[in-house]
């Protein structure tokens, strides 16, 4: 044994000592000893954590990972284990978007995998709701589950009352054998869209064809950068790295954003907007810099269409003085802003997924990518409007595509609006539904509208739930199956946002009884099959590494400089693209060319030019005060808050309130605050703070373990703007929430 594996071994020795000992602080605290028991330790005295594994035998053998979460920056990982448990997850820097560093959240993960709480065998819950679980088997599982779909389908004639709820727990690319196993059975009632970036989407569509963000590493070549609702300090650690990178070069960061954010905190300037007026902003700069004719003339005239009817429209009704009215932006700063913004080449402008959740977020990101792309920066390496891209994701999703059976009713699945979940299952009719599988999802958390999904639950006569976790919709189980992390089964990971992709190797056995959604696809299948056959056209069995295989292509092995999917075993692979960000100027819009003025906008209901829409006004004279709820740093959604050591480093939520509106209310720091509008209330402790306006509160949107926070059950189903043609539904104005404040 070398020196490197001693390191190695000292290294885990301290994590564990450390966790050990962090895990004595967890509040409300788990049996000590728990964590050991369960990690495969349990030859050890549980109740003695002194009696930590002595690391004298085997040797450490580290594997490939990706973290396969929702998140911009889906890192590389490496992976230690010894004796068959993980012992350290670290970064990859073979991928050099991700470097040496990890979130908080990555560093949990050998927490995450051993949390006691996670979900062991299949479970039963009788009645639904109560709290009263017994486990059962596997063949139990899926032959309470097969029968149920079968006599829904006699009793209905159709699979229609069968329902579908899945969306981003796990990004993995075969995954999506969830919808597979559904389309398998006929068409049902799917949940469609997403509740995370339809708006943009959209908005992007009409200007560039697609959205198509240029290469997060090249923003190190920046000059200037702006970024408009988003908070990478928190949401995208990473890329905060090469814009520190061309900030040593002498860029300049301008964050815009209501909140004075951790990105915001490290800004040249901050500015903090009124919620949903960016479009205004954008607007009154892009009026400052056609007047002073600081625009890119030869770019626009070669690559874009109907910018003279944008700069009509300018004239007549736009100026910098209105912009300032409206946004609460000096005049001078917008001036200023725009000079610079104007000067700078490329000057890069990034809008987050935070700013287009709004009644009007779609046309707010119109605006904004009309300002870049009328100063040239559209295409420029290092410039752009970044939003996000898809354009590593030709995989062949082999796992999802699957026929319905023969004698199959109806031509397509019934389109259940992911954003109005609750109340499309209430009101569904003929047939209703009558079924819930969820995988991937925790929708009792993280949609709109919480007590309206808490009836639609209650309403269904079966709810089966896929997940590591007790999260609150498994609470509303009748069947939870446990299922594996990603570091029991192979798989595939690409980002929506770098251009790397990663393999995800099987580090240890399956944990418990868990099993990957693709081993419960294929059972239920094989049990359907039994009980009437042709009933499911899911395979009944396979082989993983196999499914991992089928989801390759040569568009794919071309892209990332690969023969078979088997080379990823030697490290991540970043995609070569000839002209990354349409850096060629060649866009898939109807006219080819970037687009001011969109005949598809028009065809869509919404304005073809990107013209100001106003924001959604309070829904009542007693809920004024705005309630934004964005990401948090330590849970990624509903995920890694809830376990042990981040309880112990973060245990509770809290509001932020403004002093002027906290004395108003004779709230003081650390009183509880009843957060309340129609729909319903949440209560968290107060901290009095300037980083929020006086007429906004925020607070994080995550799942504590054991409490009853839940910021979605203030939130309406409010649609976005946009979101309809390329997700199929619109996107959620999670932000236009508006609220009332109490002392409780
Ligand atoms: N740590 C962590 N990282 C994550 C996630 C997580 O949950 N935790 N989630 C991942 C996912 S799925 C997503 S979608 C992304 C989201 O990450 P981001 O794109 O950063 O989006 P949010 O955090 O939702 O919101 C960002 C900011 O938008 C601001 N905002 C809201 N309304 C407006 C407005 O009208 N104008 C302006 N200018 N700003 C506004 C909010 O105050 C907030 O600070 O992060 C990914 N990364
Ligand atoms: N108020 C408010 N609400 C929001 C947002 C907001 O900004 N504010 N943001 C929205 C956004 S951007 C998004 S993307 C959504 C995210 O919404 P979701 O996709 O529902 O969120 P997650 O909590 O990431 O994941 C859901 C569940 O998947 C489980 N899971 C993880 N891996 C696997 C797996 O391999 N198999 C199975 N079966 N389950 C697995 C996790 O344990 C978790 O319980 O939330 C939205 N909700
Ligand atoms: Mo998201």
């Amino acid at each position: 044994m070398g020196e490197g594996k001693r390191e190695i071994d000292s290294v885990v020795d301290r994590a564990l000592a450390s966790s050990l000992s962090r895990r004595s602080f967890v509040k409300g605290g788990l049996a000590a000893g728990s964590w050991l028991a369960l990690s495969g330790f349990s030859q050890m005295d549980p109740n003695d954590a002194r009696s930590a594994p002595a690391d004298t035998s085997g040797s450490t053998k580290t594997f490939l990972s990706a973290c396969p979460r929702n998140c911009y920056d889906t890192c590389s990982q490496q992976v230690y284990v010894k004796d068959g448990v993980i012992r350290k997850v670290d970064a990859n820097p073979q991928n050099t978007y991700t470097g040496n560093s990890m979130c908080v959240k990555g560093h949990m993960y050998t927490n995450k995998v051993y949390d006691p709480n996670r979900i062991k065998y299949p479970m039963m819950q009788s009645p639904r709701g109560s709290g009263n679980w017994k486990r059962i088997s596997w063949d139990e599982a899926m032959d309470v589950i097969a029968k149920k779909i079968l006599d829904l389908k006699d009793r209905y004639g159709s699979t229609y009352p069968i329902c579908m709820n899945k969306y981003s727990g796990n990004f993995n690319i075969w995954h999506y054998c969830v919808e597979g196993l559904m389309s398998s059975l006929g068409y049902i009632s799917l949940v469609q869209g997403t509740p995370c970036w339809p708006a943009g989407i959209d908005a992007q569509g009409y200007d560039y064809g697609f959205m198509w963000n240029t290469d997060p590493e090249d923003f190190a070549k920046s000059k200037y950068f702006m970024l408009w609702g988003v908070n990478p300090a928190w949401t995208s650690i990473h890329t905060m790295k090469f814009i520190n990178k061309a900030r040593e070069n002498g860029a300049k960061m301008v964050v815009i954003d209501p909140i004075c954010t951790s990105t915001a905190s490290k800004a040249d300037l901050y500015i903090q907007i009124r919620p949903a007026t960016d479009g205004a902003l954008a607007l009154g700069m892009a009026r400052y810099i056609l007047d002073h004719k600081l625009y890119d003339k030869k770019w626009v005239d070669q690559h874009s269409t109907g910018f003279n009817e944008f700069a009509d429209y300018l004239k007549k009704n736009v100026t910098v003085e209105w912009a300032s009215k409206i946004t609460g932006v000096p005049v001078a700063v917008i001036e200023q802003v725009a000079k610079e913004f104007a000067a700078a080449k490329p000057a890069c402008t990034w809008i987050g997924y935070g700013f287009q959740r709004h009644t009007n977020g779609g046309q707010n990101v119109r605006n904004v990518d009309a300002l870049s792309a009328m100063t040239g920066n559209a295409t420029r390496p290092g410039g752009g409007a970044n939003y996000g891209h898809l354009a590593t994701w030709g995989f062949n999703y082999h796992a999802m595509v699957m026929k319905p059976p023969a004698g199959t009713v109806g031509s397509a699945h019934r389109n259940i609006n992911m954003n109005n979940f609750g109340q499309m299952v209430l009101d569904a009719c003929n047939p209703p539904i009558k079924m819930l599988w969820t995988a991937c999802r925790n929708t009792m958390s993280q949609d709109p509208e919480t007590p309206v999904v808490k009836k639609a639950l209650e309403s269904l006569e079966l709810v089966v739930v896929v997940d590591h976790a007790f999260t609150r919709t498994a609470e509303m189980a009748d069947i939870v199956l446990p299922t594996t992390s990603h570091y029991e089964h192979p798989g595939v990971n690409v980002s929506y946002w770098h251009y790397w992709i990663s393999l995800t190797e099987k580090c240890i056995e399956p944990l418990y009884e868990s099993k990957t959604d693709l081993e419960i696809a294929w059972a239920l299948s094989k049990r359907l099959n039994e009980l009437r056959p042709g009933s499911c056209t899911y395979p009944t069995g396979g082989n993983l590494q196999e499914w991992t295989e089928k989801e390759f292509n040569d568009g794919i092995h071309k892209l990332f400089g690969i023969s078979s999917w088997k080379d990823l075993k030697k490290g991540p692979r970043k995609a070569k693209f000839p002209n990354p960000g349409y850096s060629d100027n060649k866009f898939p819009t109807p006219s080819g060319k970037y687009e001011f003025r969109s005949i598809m906008a028009k065809a869509d209901g919404h304005p073809d030019l990107p013209i100001y829409k106003e924001p959604m006004a309070p829904s009542s004279k007693e809920h004024t005060v705005r309630f934004l709820t964005p990401h948090s740093r330590t849970g990624l959604h509903s995920q890694f808050q809830n376990n042990p050591w981040m309880m112990a480093h973060n245990p509770e939520p809290l509001l932020e309130i403004h002093p002027d509106l906290a004395k108003e209310h004779g709230i003081k720091d650390g009183d509880m605050v009843k957060v309340s509008n129609e729909l319903g209330s949440v209560t968290i402790k107060a901290r009095i703070t300037k980083v929020v306006p006086k007429d906004v509160v925020a607070s994080y949107e995550n799942w504590y373990w054991k409490s009853d926070y839940c910021v979605n059950n203030t939130v309406k189903a409010i649609p976005a703007d946009m979101g309809k043609r390329n997700t199929g539904n619109p996107g959620v104005a999670f932000h236009d929430n508006f609220v009332k404040i109490e002392k409780a």
